[in-house]
This record gives structure tokens, sequence and C-alpha cells, in this order.
């Protein structure tokens, strides 16, 4: 899953496809490099960020999803709100990609449930804006899983089939830095459970801090490039685990470490 984020505010790629015409040259360029599904975002979720009206979310995916969508591409939408969810689906986006789960728009799940469409819920403990002051955990492995299964038999009840829905731990959402390695160590768990598992670490705010700790010889400042590179890492060892999708900004980079990874395990 390839990141287009059309935001201008995204912490690693922010402002730079906010143009319809480039977001979906973007979408275009990550199809070419191996994405089998385009995820589209006019939200940034990054830590601190401020939430953004619908009506201007809108705005910005729906130009970008109907004209990828008209050239065979499969759409998610990345939306926490229900309005845009249900316009994105009519412009043809097959997943709604909800970081929070149902949580944020208490409608979403019903929307969702009145089409055909695919839900990925997300593990979430609240907004962006505040969202460290929730990162208590005893054992993060353990609760980010009832919590998600939480989610989960919300949206079967809400009338959601099951071969329809997608779980995601949701890393750095409510997480610190060791939080989501023990997420990353015990993966595992997650998709022995049952539903698709998407993974979502990419240039995450732990990767970089692990370089950093890793000490002035590991090579100066931590590069976008060296978020891929850790990010490639992450993906092979979400793939080993059994996930069903990793979503990404350099796909290039994840495709190359998945195509190692499948001829040499
Ligand atoms: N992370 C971001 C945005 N959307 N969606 C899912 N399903 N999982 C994630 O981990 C996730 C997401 C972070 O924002 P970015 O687009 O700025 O990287």
């Amino acid at each position: 899953m390839g990141v287009v984020n059309v935001t201008p505010d995204s912490f690693s790629d922010g402002g730079r496809y906010l143009g319809v015409a480039d977001a979906v040259a973007h979408g275009r360029a990550l199809r070419a490099a191996g994405a089998d599904i385009l995820d589209v975002g006019g939200e940034s979720t990054r830590p601190g960020a401020e939430r953004v009206d619908a009506a201007v979310e809108r705005a910005r995916v729906l130009p970008v999803i109907s004209a990828l969508a008209a050239e065979g591409a499969m759409i998610s939408v990345d939306t926490l709100n229900a309005s845009t969810a249900a316009a994105a689906i009519a412009a043809g986006a097959l997943i709604v990609n909800d970081v929070s789960g149902g949580l944020a728009d208490r409608e979403m799940l019903d929307v969702v449930a009145d089409t055909e469409a695919h839900i990925a819920l997300g593990h979430w403990r609240g907004p962006s804006a505040d969202m460290y002051a929730r990162a208590q955990y005893d054992d993060v492995l353990e609760e980010v899983l009832a919590e998600l299964g939480e989610r989960h038999h919300e949206a079967m009840a809400a009338g959601i089939p099951p071969d329809r829905i997608v779980v995601d731990p949701g890393f750095g959402f409510g997480k610190r830095g060791e939080q989501n390695w023990a997420l990353l160590r015990g993966l595992e768990r997650v998709t022995a459970w049952g539903p698709r598992v998407l993974v979502g670490t990419s240039r995450k705010r732990f990767l970089a801090e692990l370089l950093e700790d890793a000490g002035e010889d590991a090579g100066g400042a931590v590069t976008e490039a060296r978020r891929d590179l850790a990010t490639a890492v992450t993906s092979v060892l979400a793939a080993q685990a059994g996930a069903w999708a990793v979503r990404v900004h350099d796909v290039a980079a994840t495709r190359d470490a998945l195509a190692v990874w499948r001829a040499g395990r």
C-alpha cells in the first residue's frame, strides 16, 4: 500500500503532493513502483496535528481518488470522517482506512456497512493532538489486541462482515518508542488472531529515534532515505509475521526488500 498524502502538513511528505495533478502523478508513480493499493489521505494524523474540516478534506481527496480509480487503481481512503468515507466510496475507493477504528466518528461503521467497501480499523486511543498522554500500557501487545478486538466486534455488530474487516495495531498512535518495538516483536500474535493485518511503520518517529540512538558513527542526520531503509526492514519483519499489507511511502524500497526476503527465506 503506497501513501498518497494530499495534505499541507503530513510529517514526512507534507505539502509535496497538495495539488491534485501532483498527487495523481505521485499515485501513478507508486503503482509503477509496485503498489497494489493507493492510500489517499487529506488530513494529517502526525503527532500534534490539528483536525481538518471534513469539507476541506473531501475537496482534497475526491478528485485524486476519482482520477486514480478511473485508471484502475485500488484505492483506500485514509479518513476519520464518515462523510468523507461515503463520498470516497462513491468516487471509487474500495477500502476505508480509519486509524481510529471507528471511534472518531460514530457514523463510520454504519456508513461502511451500507456499502461493499472494506474497512481497516486502527488501534487508537484518541486524537493526534495529545495522543502521547494516553501511551500508558502494562502490556502493550495484550492491550492493543483487546482494544482492537472491541473495535472488530463493534464493526461486526454494525453489519460489516468479517471478510471486509482489516485490523492495524496503529504503530505510533498513542505509543512511545519501545512500545512500538514490543508490538513489532509480537506481531505474530496479532496475525494469529484471524483478520487481515495492515502495518504502518513508514518513516515513523520510533525508527528515527532508534537510528539516532545508534550513535554518531551511524551516519549523521536521520534523513528520509535512512528512514526508508529502516522501513524496508520493518516491511520484511511484518511480512515474516504474516501481515496482509504494509503501508509505505517508498514503495520501491519495500518491494525490493520483500523480493529479497521471498528469495532468501
Ligand atoms: N499511519 C499514518 C497514517 N495513516 N493508516 C494506517 N492504517 N496505519 C498507520 O500506521 C497509519 C495510517 C501516519 O501518517 P503519514 O501518512 O503522515 O505517514
